[in-house]
C-alpha cells in the first residue's frame, strides 16, 4: 500500500481560501473524487475531491486554515497502488480560469442581451436562486442568478448595466454557458467585463485551454458574489456548501430554518440531519408545519376551513409581558389539539362513596407510618380502574384503522402537574403490583417528573389514564384521551355531603369521576356501566378480589 499525499488542486484564480468543513476523517475509506474539505473564498464555495481512493491516514489542514494550490490536504493509504504518482498528478486538475467574453458589450441604449458566461466546464448547471426582478436597475457585475452544481455554488453577474427588462430563466431551469440569461434596456455605455470565470471547482476535468480574447478587464472569478460571503453580508441563501444545499433539497429541508454549527454558522450536513431529526420526534417545526398547527402557534387552522385566530394587539390595552412556551408545553399542546379535535369524545360524570375507604387508607398510613411509603388514593384509584378495564376490555384497547387493538396488559398513566408543564408517567403491570408498591412507584415517578428526569420509555405505553386534581379541588371537569388510548378518568376533590339511604340522609365522603371516552369505540351504555363498577369497587374494595 503506498501513501500518497492529495493535495489542492488548481482552484482558478483564487489566492487563499479558508477550509470551512471537513468532510472526512482519519480512517474513512474515500473513494477517488469524494470531496474531501470544503473551502470558501469571498467569491464561491466548493468542494475539494480525493484524487485518489484510498484509507485516510492523516488529516493536513484543520478547519479554519488557509490552503492553496498544491496544500496538502490529507494523506492518503491508496488503495491497491503500487507505487504513488507523483503528488501533482495524484490531484484532480480542474478547469483553470478561462478568460472568455461572454458577455456582448453595453450600448450606450437599447436592449442588451446577458448571457451565462463560461462558467468552466460545467453541464446543465441549475438555476437556484434568482436575485432580481423586471424593472430592476441593474449594475454591472451585479449577481443575476445563483446557479448550482454538484460541486459548487456560483452567481452569475450581469455583464452590463441598465434596466432589467425580461428575465429568460427562472429557479429550476438548468443553464450552460451561451444561454440567454436576461434582457436589459441599456443605460449607459459600459465597457463589456470580459468575464474570466474562475472555474471555481474541484471537479477533476480535463483542462480546457483557455480562449483568450485579449481581456479587457478581466474580473477575475465572475463566479461571483457568493451566496454566503464568509463573516460578511448573507445574500438571501443560507450558509451552506453546494453538497449540503442538494442533501437539504432531497430531505424537504427548508435551510433558511436550519442553525448553522459550522464555522462563521455554517450549515453542515450533520445540521441538516439533526434538524430533519428534531422536526420528525416533533420537538420542532417547520415554519410550514407552525403555520398550519393552530394550537403550536397561535395562528392557522385553514386546513379545518376554520377563520384564522385573532391577532390581538394586547398591548394597547395594557402592559404586557411575552413569555415563549416551554418545549414540554408546546408537545403536549399539539397532542392535545390532535387529541381534542380528532376524538369524538364524550364525558360521563359520577360520584363514588370513598367513605370506608378513604377510613382503610388513613389506618394503613397510620400503620405504615415507619415504612415511609404514603398509600394515596390515587393508587387505589387505579387498582380499582384496572378491575374495571378487565371488566370492560374495550377501555383498554386502541383504534388501528379498522381495528380494534385490545392489550392484555394493564400499564396506567397518570397526570402530574410539573413546573415545565403537563406530563403522563406511566406505571406498568398494575395488574400484577399492590396499592403499596404503586404508590411507591407513582412518588418515584412524579418526583422524577416535577425534577424533568423522565425518560420516554417511562412515558410510554400507558393502556389507560388517571387525571386526578383531588388534591387541588374542584367538582368535575372533561379530560382529554391520551391517544391512542381510548379512556381516560378525571377526579375531583372528595366531599362530606348527604347522601339518602333509603331512610335517612347520612355524611358520606363522595369521590366526584369524570370519565371521557372515545365513541368510535365506546358506548354510552358502557360508559355508564364502567363508571358505575367503578363507583361498586371504591365503595367496597374487597369487590377488587372478586
Ligand atoms: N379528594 C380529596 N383529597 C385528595 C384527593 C381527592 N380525590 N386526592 C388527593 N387528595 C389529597 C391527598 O390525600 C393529600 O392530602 P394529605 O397531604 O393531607 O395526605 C393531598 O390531597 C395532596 O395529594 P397529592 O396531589 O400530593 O397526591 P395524589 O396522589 O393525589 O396526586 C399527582 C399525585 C402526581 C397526581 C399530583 O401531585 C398531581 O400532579 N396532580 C395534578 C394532575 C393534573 O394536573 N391533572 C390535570 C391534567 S389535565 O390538564
Amino acid at each position: 500500500m503506498a501513501l500518497v499525499e492529495v493535495q489542492v488542486p488548481d482552484i482558478g484564480d483564487f489566492d487563499e481560501v479558508t477550509v470551512i468543513e471537513l468532510m472526512v476523517k482519519v480512517g474513512d475509506t474515500v473513494k477517488a473524487e469524494q470531496s474531501l474539505i470544503t473551502v470558501e473564498s469571498d467569491k464561491a464555495s466548493m468542494e475539494i475531491p480525493s484524487s485518489k481512493a484510498g484509507v485516510v491516514k492523516e488529516m493536513r489542514v484543520a478547519l479554519g486554515d488557509k490552503v492553496k494550490q498544491g496544500s496538502i490536504v490529507l494523506v492518503l493509504e491508496a488503495a491497491g497502488a503500487a507505487a504513488a504518482p507523483a503528488p501533482a498528478a495524484a490531484v484532480a486538475a480542474p478547469a483553470p480560469a478561462a478568460p472568455v467574453a461572454a458577455a456582448p458589450v453595453a450600448a450606450a441604449s437599447g436592449p442588451v442581451q446577458v448571457f451565462v458566461p463560461d462558467i468552466g466546464d460545467f453541464k446543465d448547471v441549475v438555476v437556484i436562486e434568482v436575485m432580481v426582478k423586471p424593472g430592476d436597475t441593474i449594475k454591472v457585475e451585479q449577481s443575476l442568478i445563483t446557479v448550482e452544481s454538484d460541486k459548487a455554488s456560483m452567481e452569475i453577474p450581469s455583464s452590463a448595466a441598465g434596466v432589467l427588462k425580461e428575465l429568460k430563466v427562472k429557479v429550476g431551469d438548468t443553464v450552460n454557458i451561451g444561454d440567454l440569461l436576461a434582457v436589459l434596456e441599456g443605460i449607459a455605455a459600459v465597457a463589456a467585463p470580459v468575464v474570466t470565470v474562475a472555474a471555481a471547482v474541484a471537479a477533476p476535468v480535463a483542462s480546457a485551454p483557455a480562449t483568450a480574447q485579449a481581456p479587457v478587464a478581466a474580473v477575475a472569478a465572475a463566479v461571483a458574489a457568493p451566496a454566503h460571503a464568509p463573516g460578511g453580508t448573507t445574500v438571501g441563501l443560507p450558509h451552506a456548501s453546494p453538497s449540503v444545499r442538494k442533501f437539504a433539497r432531497e430531505l424537504g429541508v427548508p435551510l433558511d430554518e436550519v442553525k448553522g454549527s459550522g464555522l462563521k454558522g455554517r450549515i453542515t450536513a450533520n445540521d441538516i440531519q439533526a434538524f430533519t431529526k428534531a422536526v420528525m420526534s416533533g420537538t420542532a417545526q417547520t415554519k410550514a408545519q407552525a403555520a398550519k398547527a393552530p394550537a403550536a402557534s397561535g395562528g392557522g387552522g385553514s386546513e379545518l376551513g376554520l377563520i384564522p385566530w385573532p391577532k390581538v394587539d394586547f398591548a394597547k390595552f395594557g402592559p404586557i409581558e411575552r413569555k415563549e412556551m416551554g418545549r414540554i408545553k408546546k408537545i403536549s399542546g399539539a397532542n392535545l389539539l390532535r387529541n381534542a379535535i380528532m376524538i369524538p369524545a364524550v364525558t360521563n360524570h359520577d360520584d363514588a362513596d370513598i367513605t370506608d375507604l378513604e377510613a382503610f387508607r388513613v389506618s394503613t398510613n397510620k400503620e405504615n407510618e415507619k415504612s415511609g411509603v404514603k398509600v394515596t388514593m390515587l393508587a387505589f384509584l387505579i387498582k380499582a380502574c384496572v378491575a374495571a378495564l378487565k371488566k370492560y376490555p374495550e377501555f383498554n384497547s386502541s383504534l388501528d384503522g379498522d381495528a380494534i387493538v385490545y392489550k392484555n396488559y394493564w400499564h396506567i398513566g397518570f397526570a402530574a402537574d410539573t413546573p415545565n408543564g403537563l406530563m403522563v408517567p406511566v406505571i406498568r403491570d398494575c395488574d400484577k403490583k399492590g396499592v403499596l408498591q404503586i404508590s411507591q412507584e407513582m412518588g418515584e415517578l412524579a418526583k422524577k417528573a416535577r425534577d424533568g428526569k423522565l425518560g420516554p420509555a417511562e412515558m410510554s405505553g400507558a393502556t389507560f389514564t388517571i387525571s386526578s386534581l383531588g388534591g387541588i379541588g374542584g367538582k368535575y371537569f372533561t379530560p382529554i384521551i391520551n391517544a391512542p388510548e381510548v379512556a381516560i378518568l378525571g377526579v375531583c376533590k372528595s366531599t362530606m355531603e348527604p347522601v339518602w339511604n333509603g331512610k335517612e340522609f347520612v355524611p358520606r365522603l363522595m369521590l366526584p369521576l369524570s370519565l371521557t371516552w372515545d365513541h368510535r369505540v365506546i358506548d354510552g351504555a358502557a360508559a355508564a356501566r364502567f363508571n358505575a363498577f367503578l363507583g361498586q369497587i371504591l365503595s367496597d374494595f374487597r369487590r377488587v378480589l372478586l
